[in-house]
């Protein structure tokens, strides 16, 4: 349509202007009329010349910045099934983000560990449509590829009020018509840990009450548990002492701690004659009694990241030991 106009009006302004010089205006047109696939050349490379490093360069800064941006937080992990090197994982991860980009992540694999750690394992994120609050989540055997960073992590878990779980990966995602890009996913999420079981008590222990199997007491163990963490620790073994003094065991069959306030019931050996022995230096025969993890045994094999972290905790229970003998006498 434009080439059919365009030659009516030239000859119109040839014919009509024959002796003087053509206009600038017609001398541009004539320009464009020759060379207008030139500036079409020009015109494609310069919106490729922006847009190209835009989709390509600013695109996947802009998609790096957002996942820079989003929170993760942990609202749920179980874990259960342990042995030596490995156990099931069941864990809901929460993603917080504020952008109006909602892309699609590929399945990726993450490698999790203590923030300044090395990683313990690595686990397969499943693909997922990126929004906020989303929930994420994963349910896998989960095997330790470093079973001594594990360990710290299970301190960590078990110590702390708070600790800091990292998730690196590599996820591609895609938004929309834009071209996949691929980002660094490396976040640290604040999780709540044990606290360090504070609140820990041996209620209504009473000796002299053995059974068959060679423990002379039983009671209830009190396990508070403020996280969001399950822990399965097995037949757990406690060591019992009073002023560095092993006075027994306490003994906890197909231990799990769940989330909130666990009530079990519990065995112990508890020697006697060596509690009778130290009666005469606590008045109101009030013991302090230290505890400490022995040993989590699950399917006849040692846990040793449970064992070990529970090795590095002691509680300190006060232990009328009057009322854990129910009036009869030593
Ligand atoms: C994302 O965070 C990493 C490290 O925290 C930083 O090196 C990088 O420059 C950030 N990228 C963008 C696009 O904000
Ligand atoms: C894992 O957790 C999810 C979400 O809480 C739940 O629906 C699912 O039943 C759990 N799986 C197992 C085996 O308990
Ligand atoms: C874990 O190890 C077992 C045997 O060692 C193997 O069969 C399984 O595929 C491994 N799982 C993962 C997720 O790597
Ligand atoms: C992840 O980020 C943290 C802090 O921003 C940094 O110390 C750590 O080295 C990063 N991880 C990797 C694998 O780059
Ligand atoms: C309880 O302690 C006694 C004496 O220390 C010991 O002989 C016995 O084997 C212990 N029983 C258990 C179940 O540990
Ligand atoms: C605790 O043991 C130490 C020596 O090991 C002793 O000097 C101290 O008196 C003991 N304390 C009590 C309260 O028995
Ligand atoms: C756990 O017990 C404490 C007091 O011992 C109580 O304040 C708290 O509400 C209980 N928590 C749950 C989840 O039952
Ligand atoms: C665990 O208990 C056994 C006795 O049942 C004892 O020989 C051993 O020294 C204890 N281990 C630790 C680390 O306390
Ligand atoms: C704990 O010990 C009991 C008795 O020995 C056994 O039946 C049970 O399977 C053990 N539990 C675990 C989790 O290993
Ligand atoms: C210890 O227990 C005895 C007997 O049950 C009780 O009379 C006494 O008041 C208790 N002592 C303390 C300090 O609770
Ligand atoms: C939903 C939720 O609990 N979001 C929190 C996740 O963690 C970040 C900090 O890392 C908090 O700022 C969010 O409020």
């Amino acid at each position: 349509m434009v080439s059919d106009s365009k030659p009516e009006v030239t000859e119109i302004s040839g014919m009509g202007a024959t002796p003087a010089r053509p206009s600038f205006g017609s001398r541009v047109a004539a320009h464009f009329k020759r060379w207008w696939w030139v500036h079409l050349i020009i015109l494609i490379v310069v919106i490729l010349v922006i847009v190209l490093p835009v989709v390509y360069v600013g695109y996947p800064n802009i998609a790096q910045s957002l996942v820079n941006k989003s929170t993760l937080n942990v609202s749920k992990m179980v874990m259960s099934d342990p042995s030596p090197s490995s156990f099931t994982l069941n864990q809901t991860n929460v993603i917080g983000t504020k952008a109006a980009f909602h892309p699609d992540f590929k399945s990726f694999s993450a490698a999790i560990s203590l923030a300044g750690g090395a990683a313990f394992t690595h686990v397969q994120v499943p693909k997922f449509h990126s929004r906020n609050n989303v929930n994420i989540n994963i349910e896998q055997r989960v095997n330790l590829t470093d079973e001594s960073a594990f360990t710290e992590f299970c301190k960590a878990v078990i110590q702390s009020e708070e600790f800091e779980m990292n998730v690196y990966g590599k996820p591609t995602l895609k938004e929309g018509a834009l071209p996949s890009t691929d980002v660094t996913y490396n976040k640290t999420a604040k999780v709540k840990g044990l606290n360090k079981l504070s609140g820990f008590d041996l209620v209504d222990l009473s000796i002299g009450t053995g059974g068959s199997d060679g423990t002379n007491a039983k009671g209830t163990v009190y396990l508070p548990n403020p996280s969001v963490i399950t822990i399965p620790a097995g037949n757990l073994t406690l060591d019992l002492s009073v002023n560095k003094t092993a006075i027994g065991q306490v003994f906890i069959n197909n231990l799990i701690i769940h989330p909130g306030n666990n009530t079990v019931p519990m065995t112990a050996n508890i020697s006697e004659l060596t509690v009778a022995g130290m009666l005469s230096s606590y008045p109101g025969f009030i013991i302090p009694v230290d505890i400490t993890g022995n040993s989590s045994v699950y399917n006849g094999q040692v846990l040793p990241y449970i064992t070990d972290a529970l090795a590095s905790l002691t509680l300190t229970t006060q232990l009328n030991v009057s009322k854990a003998l129910g009036g009869s006498s030593l």
